[in-house]
């Protein structure tokens, strides 16, 4: 928290370790104000809401809106789903269930929370191309660039700031920003400040934007208006996301089973990946887009004008063998301030291992994985096993459904 008053940081943070990452932050509560903030008039808070709208764009979110702190709406589900067990080993998902269905237990004092979007489609990076190619490693395009949390969460507090700034003393506005930081429902709140509804493949969706965006929000103590929740879906019959997902991740429209999605197969799985599951996994290395790639709505999706984002060490068409021959002091140096040092090298390594698995191999595959093997950990020995095991029996590569799906014809390259 930014506390103008007595102009110090009061967030309090604690890294649970061993898991190095935003998602697996502890949050321990700290009051938005000591005191409550004085009463400002309605037209007031309209031109601040106003403003602060304006201001969200001048820094690069393309869509700012503001809701109540409640999530509660989604306590159901949310049980049930846990109780299947669709979270794996995320184990941080079963925490603090009452914080993230009522905000305002996380920041106590907060009376609204300010929802932003920011598009993150890089410029054209042959998605398709490198997707189709087994030679190549697929990165997800959210993470090709610098890692989005750092860009988000700065240009959050400028907008907390500028809030604070405008108001002036008529009232001490405190604020928290959040992206992907801590126990936040963002998705329900997102939908309910009217910046898009959960498609069927369980991300927000824009009528005018796609999906490719990122989410961020900001938690105030000041009553702003708030913005008309989106009420409808807008998916209509079509179940081309819930088709050509490679692993079958969704038991049903809307719901997914994390344990099977390859986003969480190669970021935040820790342990060795499901036998049956490897040759879904294609070349996918690190994260997934195909339920994204297809929606038709995504035809909508904007490039990002952040430089931040743009590819860096060519990572959206590396080789898979070029990044397999990595040693760790390379992968440290060329992940540095990126979101894919959440895999670790040993998860880079097993995914790499199971993404030659699944290529044409030839003899420098086989000599690299064979000369890596001494030298890897247990858990990457197998994964290496399996690789060599495979292309060693000149298995038939697995299908790209989301190649023969008919709405393919549609897709851009991106
Ligand atoms: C954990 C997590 C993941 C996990 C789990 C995904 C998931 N669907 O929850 C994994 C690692 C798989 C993942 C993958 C991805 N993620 Co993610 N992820 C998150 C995170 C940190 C928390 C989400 C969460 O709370 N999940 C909990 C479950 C309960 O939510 P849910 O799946 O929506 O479940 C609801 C519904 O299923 C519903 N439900 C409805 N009907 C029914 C019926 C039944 C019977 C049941 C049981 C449930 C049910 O109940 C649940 C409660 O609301 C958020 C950031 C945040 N703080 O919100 C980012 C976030 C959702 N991820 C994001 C992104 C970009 C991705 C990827 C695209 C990355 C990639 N390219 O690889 C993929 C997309 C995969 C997919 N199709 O969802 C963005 C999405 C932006 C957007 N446009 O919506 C977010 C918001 C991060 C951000 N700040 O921008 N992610
Ligand atoms: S990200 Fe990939 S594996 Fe996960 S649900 Fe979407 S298509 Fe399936
Ligand atoms: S692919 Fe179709 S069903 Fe899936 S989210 Fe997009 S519009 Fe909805």
């Amino acid at each position: 928290m930014y506390n103008v008053v007595g102009n110090t940081a009061l967030l309090t943070l604690i890294l649970c370790p061993p898991i190095t990452d935003l998602h697996a932050l502890f949050i321990v509560e700290q009051p938005l104000a000591n005191a409550t903030p004085s009463p400002v008039a309605e037209p007031r808070l309209q031109t601040l809401a106003t403003g602060l709208k304006q201001r969200a764009r001048e820094l690069g979110f393309q869509q700012c809106a503001i809701t109540l702190p409640d999530a509660s709406m989604e306590a159901e589900q949310l049980a049930l789903w846990l109780e299947r067990g669709y979270q794996g080993e995320m184990h941080y998902l079963e925490q603090h269930l009452e914080k993230r269905l009522h905000p305002a237990l996380l920041v106590p004092g907060a009376e609204r929370i300010v929802m932003v979007r920011m598009d993150y489609l890089p410029p054209d990076t042959s998605t398709l191309t490198t997707l189709a190619d087994p030679d190549k490693a697929y990165i997800a395009r959210y993470t090709l660039g610098r890692d989005y949390h750092k860009l988000i969460r700065k240009r959050l507090k400028q907008l907390g700031q500028w809030l604070q700034q405008e108001a002036g003393s008529e009232t001490e506005v405190q604020f928290r920003p959040f992206v992907d930081s801590g126990p936040v429902l963002e998705r329900p709140l997102a939908r309910n400040a009217g910046i898009g509804w959960v498609g069927k493949h369980t991300l927000i969706l824009n009528r005018s934007a796609g999906s490719l965006f990122f989410l961020g929000e900001l938690f105030i103590n000041l009553p702003l208006p708030v913005d008309a929740p989106e009420t409808e879906s807008h998916c209509g019959r079509c179940t081309a996301c819930l088709d050509i997902c490679p692993t079958r991740a969704f038991p049903e429209p809307g719901v997914l089973d994390a344990r099977r999605c390859i986003s969480y197969l190669t970021i935040e799985y820790r342990g060795a990946i499901p036998i049956e599951l490897r040759p879904l996994i294609g070349n996918r290395i690190f994260g997934c887009d195909d339920c994204q790639l297809i929606c038709p709505w995504n035809r909508f999706a904007k490039r990002s004008p952040e430089d931040d984002f743009k590819p860096r060490h060519a990572l959206d068409q590396a080789d898979l063998l070029t990044l397999f021959n990595w040693d760790e002091e390379t992968f440290l140096r060329n992940t540095e301030g990126s979101a894919i040092r959440r895999t670790g090298f040993e998860g880079w390594q097993r995914n790499l291992a199971v993404a030659l698995g699944n290529g044409r191999g030839g003899e420098e595959v086989l000599q690299a994985l064979r000369a890596k093997r001494p030298h890897v950990s247990a858990l990457v020995q197998e994964h290496i096993d399996w690789a060599l095991e495979r292309l060693e029996s000149a298995a038939e590569p697995s299908p790209l459904p989301i190649l023969s799906h008919p709405g393919a014809k549609r897709i851009q390259d991106y």
